[in-house]
């Protein structure tokens, strides 16, 4: 085997809270990783969690000049650590996805002329017609998404176009937002990237465009044709299409790295910027999710990653272009009650005991002889429902289970509802299909089990701390050789495997087929319940 390790590459995150670095060699070894926390090491923006919440406690911004710090100050610590930027030959990077950041008229030339000398946040104080630029936490644009769902005919159709029904913290609903309240701000704006579009155009030292898969995350582009839609640019705001330039694919090479960086650092002058994507489309690409695959984030909220071929957009959930294969698409679907109801239910039901919660899965039988159960602690993302609700084999409501019954109708329940939705947005499981379980509760073994019966799959576990960085950097890697038609799967095939945890037991798909069907008709009466 080839031993490539005078060659490297640099995945960056700047996510809410951090910006982090990992390197890796030509073998998909990590060697460096580094990062910067944006609370502690820049105490001067004060930021709690990286961004402001504002008085109205709707409105969430980040500096942006705290972000360029970010890169100055990552790139000084690496250099510090002795990190060799001369073996460098790609570098991507992901951002926080949805927010927005608003380059001043006349910075694109300051971009291109950069002085070495100086850092890159003394040299664009001036460069941002908005300061304090919107983030995903933000929910403080209601009336422009209706007005967006209303002007293309609606929610369905909304999704249809662009993968996503009208979201508060798409990047279209803040555009408006700006241009209806700071529209002088909105005038002085020559170009408006992604976090992750305008990473990359610091490292380019000139504008970056917007790659599909994290431009699916505005409600801006037709993800099917991949261009702007004119019915949503003409909802959002005037004279958009020029302020965002065309979209590029997520596999591609923007250009050779700014002459600054190559002065400074000591990077080399062909070392290539590959375009930067979102933090979700990056963490797919960290943990190697193929066609048919599924990753369960089993965290504070659960979220659900998919690879997908042929994508239904549904008013429930993402669809965004695939990252690492154009021809392709990633779903994406976020829970809110995930580990906090789980907690609560291990604590009235096992005692607070995480081994007496796993015997009661282990001692109750998959389908839990028919009972199931809805635990909608906080009001749910999909459905918008809240409450809890109990069922019997025959669909009757009941008020209680033994503890035992309630902690199966738990953790089944959260699984179906998984799948339910995963194959409305057109997932399918193929032979071969993998789920990959990630997060606090994936170290529970008969919690997998349940995943692994519902989903009739076998579960494998997988280390993701720091998987969107790890995946540009890999993405990286592969953009070198992707116009040579070397697939990313290909590329990547070296790096780390993921552990096998649990099969399916023989009999599952027969017990959850029919299952899934009930949850579906139960989740739609629970849904019909809270709206009414
Ligand atoms: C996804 C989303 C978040 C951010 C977090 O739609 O809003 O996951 O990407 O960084």
């Amino acid at each position: 085997m080839t031993t490539l390790t005078n060659s490297c590459y640099l995945g960056f995150d700047f996510s809410t809270q951090q910006l982090k670095v990992v390197a890796i060699d030509g073998n998909l070894q990590v060697i460096h990783q580094n990062n910067v926390q944006f609370d502690s090491d820049l105490p001067a923006f004060r930021t709690q969690g990286g961004v402001h919440v504002h008085g109205d406690g709707l409105t969430v911004t980040s500096p942006v000049h705290m972000w360029v710090k970010a890169l100055d100050l990552i790139l000084e610590k690496m250099k510090n650590a002795g990190f060799d930027f001369s073996c460098v030959k790609a570098i991507s990077g992901s951002g926080q996805q949805h927010g927005s950041v608003y380059w001043k008229n006349g910075t694109r030339t300051s971009l291109q002329l950069l002085d070495p000398d100086r850092d890159l946040h003394s040299l664009l104080q001036d460069s941002f017609a908005v300061l304090d630029s919107p983030v995903w936490m933000d929910s403080s644009t209601v009336k422009q998404c209706q007005y967006l769902e209303s002007a293309v005919g609606g929610a369905q159709q909304l999704a249809d176009i662009t993968g996503s029904r009208a979201y508060e913290r798409f990047t279209s609903s803040q555009i408006a937002k700006i241009h209806q309240l700071q529209p002088n701000k909105y005038n002085e704006t020559e170009r408006i990237s992604l976090v992750s579009s305008f990473a990359a155009s610091l490292f380019l030292g000139d504008y970056a465009a917007i790659d599909y898969s994290d431009g699916s995350g505005m409600n801006l582009m037709d993800i099917f044709t991949k261009q702007w839609s004119l019915p949503c640019l003409k909802a959002t705001a005037p004279m958009l299409a020029a302020k965002l330039c065309d979209p590029t694919p997520s596999t591609a090479l923007l250009g050779s790295i700014s002459s600054y960086f190559v002065k400074r650092f000591g990077f080399p002058e062909h070392c290539k910027v590959v375009a930067f994507t979102g933090d979700n489309p990056g963490s797919l690409a960290g943990m190697r999710l193929q066609e048919g695959d599924i990753a369960v984030s089993l965290g504070t909220s659960d979220t659900v990653f998919l690879w997908i071929t042929e994508p239904r957009p549904a008013v429930e959930g993402h669809i965004f272009c695939n990252p690492v294969d154009c021809s392709s698409y990633m779903a994406l679907i976020c829970y809110k009650n995930g580990s906090l109801t789980r907690e609560r239910i291990r604590n009235e039901c096992s005692g607070g005991s995480w081994e007496s919660f796993s015997s009661a899965l282990w001692s109750t039988p998959m389908g839990n002889n028919g009972s199931i159960g809805i635990y909608f602690d906080v009001v749910e993302i999909i459905p918008p429902a809240i409450g809890i609700y109990r069922f019997d084999q025959h669909d009757k409501r009941v008020d209680a289970f033994t503890r035992e019954v309630e902690i199966r109708a738990l953790v089944e329940g959260q699984f179906l509802a998984k799948r339910v939705h995963a194959q409305k947005l057109g997932y399918r499981i193929i032979p071969g299909t993998k789920v990959l379980a990630t997060g606090g509760a994936s170290s529970n073994k008969a919690i997998l089990q349940v995943l692994s019966d519902v989903f009739n799959a076998p579960v494998y576990t997988i280390d993701v701390a720091n998987s969107a960085c790890l995946g540009s950097a890999f993405r990286a890697m592969h953009a070198l050789v992707a116009g040579k038609g070397v697939s990313f799967t290909d590329t990547v095939r070296g790096a780390a495997a993921a552990q096998l945890a649990v099969r399916p037991n023989p009999s599952a798909e027969e017990v959850y087929g029919p299952l899934l069907k009930r949850y579906a008709g139960l989740e739609a009466r629970v849904l019909m319940t809270t709206t009414q």
